[in-house]
């Protein structure tokens, strides 16, 4: 048991609280954000020194034997063995049920559960398990990637990055990602617990009991976050303002990627390409996955296969075309490998017994460079700088889970930070997560620009330095159908910047399966065809002339958004608000949203219905409630409520909010240097702020961009300009239904009808 109560005391916005075994400290960062952990915990992904403000001052009471902790509305009070119950505006939101150390017997205190009349169910191996009460009408979300739909209740979820390419089904404890962050949400409140703990755990949401939440852990020290907020986007907010926020995307990266395991030679490449050109399909960027290496050594390029390759990569680029290349992180065994014989010289390999540890990946026999040390990390960044001196645009990180052949890596093989020895089993889960780093770092060191970098594994906090992909799925319905839950679950997790892979990785695509797909594909904030070694290929024209118009259509489509897209990604930059979002954070008054699996908003103006079920020509929309919304394409009023809209093959159906307007690109404009720009205004008055900027380096962050404000009241169109540096388009125009009309003077008025 931790124990009575036995002192505390405060030092500026910390309150330690002293039980008769262990001391727990209560920091207070914000209004709503509160982190216990024991003493001497630190975090490999949040700085959790860096929160101690002399400005935040917590009113502190001992009442019986209690510690009440008040600051603005939130109120934490913890009991004897560390029993915590949160009040918001005096109303009790979140209580603990117990919390249990099985290996030192600590902590133990289920008598409130059996009380309760709650099944006890503690299994053996979790070292303390922490139980959280919720509510019967309380919605859970969030936990990263997980399988099956918007709504985590009543599943259960392992935090153990996994790579198991067998159909993802809703029954999938663990995906790639472990992201331990969920949001408790109802009507009148939201809420979120992040447990900053890397050790395999296992998070049941209220499975067993419907009304407890337990997370069970393997090892580690306690250190939780409640995270709280006036409503869900605050909560989003504040998580991220913990774990971080993403950077303004390169521009480009927001247009179309091509990608197939593997376009392996410079000729499929170019054939790749002047087919897009030729069916009049724009293309942003081709990925090139493991067979440009030299026989899979990364950070090679293959002579053969890829002679040349840096004036391959040039001329790509003349071509409107951008390359990114896959860097796994095993390291062929190989004496005469230069990456190899530094990292292995200077002991930055992972070791099991102090002997260096191999196993087998992608190029063989290979060691595994431990990331959590900064002197690897500085290396490997400096060699994925020397990609970007051959031309690269982009690194894509792979099978840092870390995978094997031979299973999971033992665990108590050894990582060393430079400084002592972490095990596997501590390590495993943020493999990735520094793997980004590392490559996130090393990137922007080298150019100082906006790194692109893509990783499969990650933890909370890697939106810092990476956009992710959802890894192998299947060219399957339900994976169509499951993408969408799965990335608004991400962005609700922090990952504004996410995709799928379009059409399925495994198994064969039909041709109206990519055509759908390439509808949802059109507006995820990653927008990237990819699939597998002996699957059906995937390019369009590998069907028929219906599927490359329609996908013609759709990218077409996603280049029309783009600067609307940009605008939202310099929202989730500021805020943490991602893009892509689950209905219900743009409408949480309305209940009807709580569970929508096959919606999104696009930011606060759009809101899509993609068809994902093979055969359907039309769709079941729901538009929420408290505004009336206009079709994208026709300007067709609908109210609020249910309708049946007509969805042809060729259509993703797109709804505006009234009063919107929406930022496009006239017919595909270049990402490099978009000259041109529509606004295009939606029936009823309204504003809107359109954000500009180079697309490219950090000097946004310096204030170098440009906002344009512009204002519809009563076919009244005026747009005024902060200008600060970076230079204006060439043209603007106004699209009010049929009718283009170019806006030739800041702060004038224009008239629409
Ligand atoms: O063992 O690099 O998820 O996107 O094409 C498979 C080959 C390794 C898994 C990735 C996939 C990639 C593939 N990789």
């Amino acid at each position: 048991m931790l124990g009575k109560i036995i002192d505390y005391y405060t030092i500026k916005n910390q309150v330690f609280i002293v039980f008769e075994t262990k001391k727990i400290i209560a920091t207070i960062i914000d209004d709503g954000i509160c982190n216990f952990k024991e003493e001497e915990t630190s975090s490999f992904a949040v700085d959790v020194n860096g929160f101690i403000f002399d400005y935040i001052n917590p009113v502190v009471e001992k009442i019986d034997n209690a510690i009440k902790i008040t600051h603005g509305r939130y109120k934490y009070v913890i009991n004897d063995n560390f029993i915590l119950s949160i009040y918001f505006d005096d109303v009790l939101i979140s209580s603990d049920i117990s919390y249990y150390n099985n290996k030192t017997n600590e902590f133990i205190d289920n008598s409130l559960l059996e009380a309760e009349g709650h099944a006890v169910n503690i299994e053996e191996e979790y070292k303390y398990i922490i139980s959280k009460k919720i509510n019967s009408n309380d919605c859970l979300y969030g936990l990263g990637d997980k399988t099956g739909f918007l709504n985590k209740r009543g599943y259960e979820y392992d935090m153990w990055n996994t790579d198991d390419p067998a159909p993802h089904v809703d029954s999938f404890k663990a995906l790639y990602k472990s992201i331990p962050f969920f949001i408790v949400f109802n009507k009148s409140y939201s809420y979120g617990y992040f447990f900053d703990n890397t050790y395999k755990s296992n998070f049941n949401m209220a499975k067993n009991n419907s009304e407890v939440v337990s997370i069970g852990f393997t090892d580690g020290p306690l250190n939780y976050y409640f995270i709280g907020g006036n409503n869900l986007k605050d909560v989003v907010s504040n998580y991220t303002y913990i774990t971080g926020r993403m950077d303004m995307p390169k521009r480009f990266t927001l247009g179309y990627h091509q990608s197939r395991w593997s376009y392996s030679t410079k000729d499929e490449v170019i054939k790749l390409v002047d087919n897009f050109k030729k069916y009049d399909i724009p293309l942003e960027c081709v990925h090139l996955d493991i067979d440009y290496m030299d026989g899979y050594r990364v950070f090679t390029v293959n002579d053969e296969r890829f002679s040349d390759f840096k004036n391959f990569t040039e001329e790509m680029k003349n071509k409107g075309v951008k390359l990114v290349t896959i860097i796994d992180p095993g390291v062929k065994v190989d004496s005469n490998y230069d990456v190899y014989n530094y990292i292995v010289k200077n002991k930055l390999v992972a070791t099991e017994n102090n002997e260096v540890y191999v196993n087998s990946v992608w190029p063989g026999e290979s060691v595994y460079p431990s990331f959590i040390d900064p002197k690897l990390r500085t290396y490997w960044g400096e060699l994925d700088g020397k990609m970007l001196d051959l031309g690269v645009s982009g690194i894509w990180n792979d099978m840092n889970e870390p995978a094997s052949f031979n299973g999971p890596l033992p665990s108590k093989v050894e990582f060393s930070d430079g400084n002592r020895i972490h095990y596997h089993d501590e390590v495993h889960n943020i493999y990735g997560h520094y793997m980004a780093k590392a490559t996130y770092e090393g990137m922007k060191k080298h150019n100082n620009e906006r790194p692109f970098v893509i990783t499969r594994a990650c933890y909370a906090g890697t939106q810092k330095y990476s956009t992710v992909w959802t890894g192998d799925n299947h060219s399957i319905w339900s994976h169509l159908q499951m993408a969408i839950p799965q990335i608004c679950n991400l962005g609700l997790s922090g990952f504004a910047f996410a995709g799928c892979d379009v059409g399925g990785f495994s198994s064969d695509a039909t041709k109206e399966l990519l055509i759908r797909w390439a509808e949802l594909g059109a507006i995820t904030p990653l927008f990237r065809n990819h699939s597998a070694m002996g699957t059906k290929r995937q390019e369009p024209w590998q069907f028929d002339d219906e599927t490359i118009s329609i996908y013609r259509k759709a990218v077409k489509l996603r280049y029309e958004l783009i600067p609307y897209y940009y605008d939202l990604f310099f929202e989730a930059a500021n805020t943490g608000i991602p893009a892509f979002r689950a209905v219900v954070l743009e409408y949480p008054e309305d209940s009807n949203t709580y569970e929508i699996n096959d919606e999104v908003m696009l930011g606060a103006n759009i809101l899509a219905s993609p068809v994902v079920e093979q055969g359907k020509r039309n769709k079941l929309v729901y538009l929420p409630s408290g505004t009336n919304w206009y079709d994208y394409y026709s300007y067709d009023k609908f109210e609020p409520g249910y309708h049946i809209y007509d969805a042809p093959l060729d259509k993703l159906p797109l709804f505006v909010k009234e009063g919107a307007i929406i930022p496009k690109y006239p017919n595909y404009e270049s990402l490099d240097d978009p000259k041109n720009i529509i606004f295009e205004i939606y029936p009823g008055d309204g504003t809107y702020i359109h954000y500009q900027d180079n697309g490219v380096d950090f000097n946004y962050e310096e204030g170098e961009y440009n906002i344009y404000e512009i204002s519809h009241i009563d076919g009244n169109i005026r747009i005024d300009l902060s200008y600060n540096g970076y230079k204006l388009y060439d043209k603007i125009y106004i699209k009010y239904k049929n009718n283009i009309q170019e806006y030739k003077e800041i702060g004038t008025i224009l008239k629409i009808e």
